[in-house]
C-alpha cells in the first residue's frame, strides 16, 4: 500500500481519507470507533503517514510546527493504553495553552490529563545513533508540562497504528513557568504528585519514562531519522506521561506539582 501515490486498499481506505476523517472528528468533537476496526491493512508506517497528512493540513490552515510529543513512554501509561511500544507525534501552536488556562473543554471529547517532563532544544537533534547524553546536551531547557489528551476514538480505545494515526490524542499542552538548563538536576530522580481537588491520585518521578527523560527524548529523534526527520533548535519536546492521566471535569482542579520544576495548576473548565 502506498497512500503518497494515492493507491487505495481493498476496504477504499487511503492515507488522505484516514487524515481527513480525524481532523473531522476532533473539530465535531465526535468520536469514532478504531480505525483498524474498518481498515485491518493499516500498518504502523502507514499510520504515521496518515499523522504525517494530518500535520500538512494542519499547517495548510495555519498552525505552526512547534514541537513533538512522545506517547506511552511508561509503564503506567502502556498498560493503561493495552499498547507496550512508544510512539511520536506533533506539536503545533494551537495546542499550546497560556499559563493559568483551563482545559477547553468546549473543543474536546473526554479530555484527560498528565504530568510530563518536557524538554526545550537549544541545537538540532537527528538521529540515527543519539545517546541520552547526547540529546541532553542539545536541550536548551527543562520545564513541568500538562499534557492534556483527547483521543478521537471512543473510550480511548484504539491499537497502536489507530493512536500513531490519531496524532497520538494531541489536543492540548500547558508548559511550567520554571525553566532550568538540565545540567544541575537529577532529572531520573525529579518527582510529581498529580492531585484532583487536593487530593493526590497519582505519583511518579523522571525514572518512569524510559529510565530517564533523556533516554526519551533520544528515543524521538532516533525514531523520527527513521522517516528522515529530526528535532529542530526551539522546539518543545513532550516526554510522555509520567504517570497514567486523570479526567478533568468541569469544576474540577488538577494540580501537578514537581520537586524542582513547580507546580501547574489546571482547571477543569
Ligand atoms: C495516547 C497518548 C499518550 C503519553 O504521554 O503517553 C501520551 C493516549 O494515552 O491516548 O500522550
Ligand atoms: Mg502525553
Amino acid at each position: 500500500y502506498d497512500g503518497r501515490r494515492g493507491r487505495r486498499s481493498v476496504t477504499g481506505w487511503t492515507v488522505e481519507r484516514a487524515a481527513e476523517e480525524l481532523l473531522r472528528a476532533e473539530e465535531a468533537r465526535a468520536d469514532r470507533g478504531r480505525l483498524t476496526d474498518e481498515w485491518p491493512e493499516l500498518d504502523l508506517a502507514t499510520a504515521y503517514r496518515v499523522q504525517d497528512e494530518a500535520l500538512r493540513r494542519r499547517l495548510a490552515r495555519g498552525e505552526r510546527l512547534v514541537g513533538v510529543k512522545l506517547g506511552l513512554t511508561s509503564r503506567a501509561k502502556q498498560r493503561r493504553m493495552g499498547i507496550d511500544s512508544p510512539l511520536t507525534a506533533w506539536l503545533t501552536d494551537a495546542m499550546a495553552l497560556p499559563a493559568g488556562a483551563a482545559v477547553p473543554q468546549g473543543r474536546l471529547i473526554h479530555p484527560r490529563v498528565e504530568p510530563e517532563i518536557v524538554f526545550v532544544l537549544g541545537e538540532r537533534l537527528a538521529g540515527p545513533g543519539v545517546s541520552a547524553a547526547r540529546a541532553l546536551a542539545a536541550v536548551e531547557h527543562v520545564c513541568a508540562g500538562a499534557e492534556v489528551i483527547d483521543s478521537r476514538f471512543r473510550d480511548f480505545s484504539f491499537a497502536l497504528p489507530d493512536v500513531v494515526a490519531d496524532n497520538a490524542s494531541s489536543a492540548a499542552f500547558v508548559l511550567g513557568a520554571t525553566r532550568l538548563p538540565p545540567g544541575g538536576l537529577d532529572l531520573a530522580a525529579e518527582a510529581v504528585t498529580v492531585e484532583v481537588d487536593g487530593a493526590v491520585v497519582h505519583t511518579g518521578t523522571g525514572a518512569d519514562v524510559q529510565g530517564h527523560p533523556a533516554e526519551a527524548l533520544a528515543l524521538a529523534a532516533n525514531s523520527l531519522a527513521g522517516r528522515g526527520l529530526a528535532i529542530e533548535p526551539g522546539q518543545v519536546v513532550l516526554t510522555g506521561g509520567l504517570t497514567d492521566a486523570v479526567f478533568a471535569p468541569p469544576g474540577a482542579r488538577v494540580t501537578l506539582r514537581f520537586a524542582n520544576l513547580g507546580s501547574i495548576e489546571l482547571d477543569g473548565g
